[in-house]
């Protein structure tokens, strides 16, 4: 088995993580993503994540074998050096949050064989059952990804009961490291944005909703 393949949702197994490669090309998010900004996001700051997270990974081997996820379901009772500990809350954070990111996005322009969605009609009803209508829930999401003060990201996760829930978590804390599943996550660090909005938060988070593949 080739070490150096990822796991689904950017773990690694028994080897060093990698970049998961786009699913699509750098451009295909146009216009609402701008290329230059999805090249740098995917080639520099995921890259940055993943050679962090392995950097310090190396120093257990121990944990080489273990999910990514799981490692931050059970990251305050490890076993690891504080200073690490943090690392691996930002670097595994960043790794996992970003995989899971350019996979629930796909191309918005035709010509890029887009719009494509993959809706999950059964998500689509939980969404509308906890939230009253779809509308509803991009409002309260849009809201708070707006509302997060500083570098973080939003969320719709599943808790450990089923439910489902909104909220946002700061820097790239990963809902994993409460417990929670995410099932979208939305990049609201000014580098997912700033090239084509600068400091136009609310714009990036309207437009992005026409990439975002899950739902209508
Ligand atoms: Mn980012």
């Amino acid at each position: 088995m080739n070490k150096n393949i990822p796991a689904k949702g950017g773990s690694a197994s028994g080897g060093k993580h990698i970049l998961p490669p786009l699913p699509y090309a750098y451009d295909a998010l146009e216009p609402y993503i701008d290329a230059r900004t999805m090249e740098l996001h995917h080639t520099k700051h995921h890259q940055t994540y993943v050679d962090k997270l392995n950097g310090v990974l190396e120093k257990y081997p121990k944990l080489a074998d273990m999910p990514l996820e799981e490692i931050m379901r059970k990251l305050d009772s490890l076993p690891i050096e504080t200073a690490d500990r943090a690392a691996i809350k930002n670097h595994g954070g960043g790794h996992l949050n970003h995989s899971l990111f350019w996979q629930i996005m796909g191309p918005a322009s035709p010509s890029q064989g887009g719009p494509k969605k993959a809706t999950d009609e059964k998500l689509i009803e939980e969404i509308t059952k906890t939230c009253g209508s779809l509308e509803e829930f991009k409002k309260k999401f849009s809201e708070t990804a707006a509302a997060r003060f500083g570098s973080g990201w939003a969320w719709l996760a599943r808790k450990a009961n089923g439910q489902l829930e909104i909220y946002s978590t700061q820097n790239q804390d990963s809902p994993y490291l409460t417990n929670d599943t995410p099932i979208i996550g939305l990049d609201v660090w000014e580098h997912a944005y700033y090239l084509k909005y600068q400091n136009k938060r609310p714009d990036y988070i309207e437009a992005w909703w026409n990439v975002l593949k899950l739902l209508p």
